[in-house]
């Protein structure tokens, strides 16, 4: 028993129960094994310095080793035997002459064992305050991750200035494209009396080292600039202020005229200008450190410098003068674009606008303007090409954006980690394999760093980080979306991405896998299985997700007028957004070359426009967002479109199945909470990727009409469509779009009491019994029904009267209908099934949901299904 218990010891270690809370800053008391390595830690704190920041650091190195080790270190006004000693260098230095901690920037840090007198001393020394908390996180995450620290000496420098979240949050405590609860910052038009979750969260954003939030809906709104409300604002500042987070505003241009009684908001208008500048006066009275504005304008609806003939940088400048006396700086969004197109212009193309608009007003931008630039030229799709603009504008600071909440790429119901995606575009070489001259020959530098040789590569990173252009600032933008959710972001492995994003914005030559690993330590543990199979899962998840929700960089096939989630191909066409793919009978894709496309590729540096400008030089992956081609084309891969399409669709739903049985085997290695949490959505996902993948399948065996070569696409022989049963009080309706359904049909049932749709099993529905296989009498039964989000409808499911499962339709999934965002599977596991036993599905409606189902799928009982 002794045995028993000792083997299993590093397993159950880690298996308190957990809400996911506390995040990658858990804290836990590490295992005897790990905990042993840190027995010379200091438990001695000393620490020189008195700012807000500075005791929020303090007191963060206090809890931490309190809970990792186990002890609560104590403090002391002078190293003492051996002691932590933190604090910003130069303070350091001059309390303690002989100390040398090097040149470090404001924010970073350096952390190093060091004799300070006889002692031996670990120090954490930052540039600036900011500097002292991000070492003070390093070092804990180090510790959390059993890292060696007995030699610890190393310096850390951010690659940008700019390291910010946004978030969508309205005031009336709704969040536009949030998929984790209501605001943490509003409540019913005001900022919420209690902000201990909007404390925590600047907590969790300076742990990996971000620096500013936006905390409003860029599609913003007015009243937030009034002076009633600015005190407001203020409150949630004096939470931030604490965590060197600075708090900016997203504003609607019309404010002068909106809230200002103006009777206009022309940029260019004095009186707008001196409505600006008091705006901005008083908010710095309010809030020291406010951080500054964000744009959105001219876009989606939203007024603009247009109006009165005036461009991006007009607007952008009268902000940023009212802003510089006290430091502030704009971002102006380069998301501006007609969402009215002609769609039967083959010229009109969306993804030109940015690089249209901003480039010809390079120069023209003050230097606290940065330009926010979306990474792809049109909206955070799961692939398209990096945006153009980045290396437009060489006079003018830019910001990637990037977005964490994850509206085109499964809204926290799919697993999705985004780093592999990100480093490609922070890798991506705008300058293509031509070499430059102009390149810099001396980039600012953080002091004491080496100069680095750079070669004539533009890589994105590089251009945010400044350095190609000499910009003065410049960096990284993500709209987050946190919410109040227990775990802020509903998917447990959704915090990997927002993790992943403020290590990519501190360091952009990490690694994604690494940064994976280091994440899955600190939120799971250090069970290496756990390590090496939750890394595994997630290092795959953003190409499983691409292989069967859109391919070869068609962009979106979600419904684009509605959700942007499930499935909905033709919504991309026929409408002005311009998110087309331009699908016929013959082929598919937008062509975007110069020669005989819109002209986008163009807008790239010549090596880059050239590749781009061929189908034989663009990469499958983008095929179809620079070309149009037949279904017929063959790809480099050696494939024809067609073929692919299928190809991908079931690759991709097969490794959503393979994710689940992975994280099967990390049962008991992981709380219960936290495992059936990730392992309800795996198997929620793995059911959608099979609606995904049966419905763009279907959509181009009809469109094309060129078969799957291996037989799949449109037969399923172990299928039992609902239609097909005996209905009774049901009803058969016909699906829009057709795909969205098996065979495009549903039954519902609009009786209050309860429906029921029934048949016998046969041989037919076992391709087991049919391939002439063994006989298993233990069968898996897959329910397909629709879990829409206006009722909850319950299921039962009988077998020869006997009641074999039931359960309530009562997910959030986005639509109050039967279709590709509702359809939702249910897997019944080891049911006794012989020939001719009669199963009767019951569905009882609630409010508008109609208790809906699409087919039941019968097959014998495997373990690896
Ligand atoms: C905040 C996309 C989203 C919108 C969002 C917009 C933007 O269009 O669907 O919800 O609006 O991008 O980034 O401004």
């Amino acid at each position: 028993m002794l045995l028993l218990l000792c083997l299993l010891s590093p397993l159950v270690a880690n298996v308190r129960a957990e809400t996911g809370h506390e995040a990658w800053r858990r804290y836990f008391r590490l295992a005897p094994k790990i905990g042993q390595k840190y027995a010379n830690v200091p438990i001695d704190i000393v620490s020189v310095g008195d700012t807000v920041i500075l005791a929020a650091s303090r007191k963060e190195l206090i809890v931490g080793l309190a809970g990792l080790l186990g002890s609560a270190p104590r403090k002391s006004a002078n190293p003492i035997d051996r002691s932590i000693v933190l604090g910003k260098a130069a303070d350091l230095q001059s309390k303690f002459p002989k100390l040398s901690v090097g040149a470090i920037s404001d924010e970073g840090y350096r952390l190093k064992w060091q004799r300070i007198g006889e002692k031996a001393c670990l120090v954490i020394a930052g540039g600036g305050d900011r500097g002292v908390l991000y070492g003070v996180f390093a070092l804990l995450s180090k510790i959390a991750r059993g890292e060696d620290i007995s030699a610890l000496n190393e310096v850390q420098n951010p690659a940008a200035e700019i390291r910010w979240v946004d978030q969508w949050d309205n005031l009336d405590g709704s969040i536009e494209r949030g998929y984790a609860g209501s605001s943490i910052y509003f409540y019913g038009g005001r900022v919420r009396d209690d902000l201990t979750r909007a404390s925590e969260y600047a907590r969790l954003l300076a742990s990996i080292g971000i620096n500013g939030c936006n905390i409003n809906n860029v599609n913003a709104n007015p009243r937030v600039l009034q002076s009633d409300f600015l005190p407001q604002i203020a409150r949630i500042a004096d939470e931030f202020r604490h965590w060197g987070v600075h708090l900016s505003l997203s504003v609607d241009l019309s404010s002068p005229t909106t809230i200002g009684g103006l009777d206009t908001f022309d940029p260019v208008d004095p009186r707008v200008a001196a409505w600006w500048n008091s705006k901005a006066d008083e908010i710095y009275t309010l809030i020291p450190d406010f951080g500054g504005f964000t744009v959105k304008a001219d876009s989606e609806g939203r007024v603009g410098p247009s109006s009165y003939g005036r461009t991006p940088a007009d607007a952008a400048n009268v902000l940023a003068r009212a802003l510089a006396p006290h430091g502030g700086v704009v971002f102006y969004r380069a998301f501006v674009y007609d969402h009215h197109l002609d769609w039967r212009d083959p010229k009109s193309d969306r993804a030109r606008a940015a690089y249209d608009i901003f480039h010809p007003l390079d120069g023209k931008f003050d230097d606290n303007v940065i330009i926010q630039i979306k990474h792809g030229p049109i909206d955070f799709q799961a692939r398209e090409p990096v945006s153009p603009l980045f290396s437009g504008m060489e006079k003018t600071s830019e910001a990637i954006e990037l977005q964490i909440t994850q509206e085109y790429t499964g809204q926290q119901r799919h697993l999705v980690y985004l780093a592999p995606m990100w480093k490609e575009v922070l890798d991506f070489d705008m300058n293509g394999a031509e070499q430059k001259p102009r390149i810099a020959a001396k980039a600012p530098r953080a002091p004491g760093e080496e100069e680095k040789q750079e070669d004539s590569s533009w890589f994105v990173r590089t251009l945010l980080a400044g350095r190609i252009f000499h910009r003065p600032t410049g960096g990284y933008v993500a709209v987050v979306n946190a919410g109040m959710d227990e775990n802020w972001l509903a998917h447990p492995f959704a915090m990997a991405n927002l993790y992943a994003y403020g290590r990519l914005a501190w360091d952009s030559n990490l690694g994604a896998r690494q940064i994976a690993e280091e994440w899955t330590r600190l939120t799971f543990g250090n069970d290496s299985v756990v390590v090496r199979t939750a890394t595994e899962i997630a290092m795959n998840s953003w190409r499983t997700y691409e292989k069967y929700t859109g391919f070869l960089g068609t962009q979106t096939l979600t419904d684009i007028t509605g959700s942007h989630y499930g499935p909905n191909i033709e919504s991309s066409e026929e409408n002005g957004w311009g998110q087309w793919h331009r699908a016929d009978h013959e082929g598919i894709g937008m062509d975007r070359s110069v020669k005989t496309g819109t002209g986008f590729a163009g807008q790239y540096q010549p090596a880059v426009a050239n590749m781009y400008e061929s189908a034989a030089t663009t990469p499958d992956e983008l095929l179809l967002f620079f070309h149009h081609v037949p279904y017929t084309h063959v790809l480099h891969s050696g494939k024809t479109v067609s073929q692919y399409v299928y190809d991908s669709h079931y690759e991709g739903a097969n490794e959503v199945k393979g994710f689940v049985r992975e994280w099967k085997g990390l049962k008991e290695r992981i709380d219960h909470e936290r495992y059936d949490d990730v392992l309800a959505r795996l198997e929620y996902q793995a059911g959608h990727a099979i609606v995904w993948r049966d419905a763009v399948c279907s959509y181009f065996l009809r469109l094309s009409g060129i078969a799957d070569a291996k037989g799949r696409a449109g037969n399923f022989p172990n299928r039992i469509e609902a239609e097909g049963m005996t209905l009774t009080d049901y009803d058969v309706v016909e699906v829009a779009p057709r795909e969205n359904a098996s065979d495009g049909k549903a039954i519902r049932c609009l009786v209050p009491a309860g429906c029921s749709a029934t048949f016998r099993f046969g041989a037919r529905e076992t391709g087991q019994a049919q391939a002439g296989l063994p006989h298993s009498k233990r069968y898996e039964i897959d329910v397909q029904y629709f879990d829409q989000n206006n009722g909850v409808s319950r299921f039962r499911v009988f077998v020869n009267g006997r009641k074999v499962d039931e359960w309530a339709a009562d997910d959030h999934l986005p639509a109050k209908k039967i279709g590709g965002d509702t359809s939702t599977r249910r897997r019944i596991h080891g049911v006794a099934l012989r020939p001719d036993d009669e199963i009767r599905v019951e569905g009882i409606p609630d409010e508008g949901e109609v208790a809906g189902l699409d087919y039941l799928e019968i097959l014998a009982e495997t373990t690896d299904r």
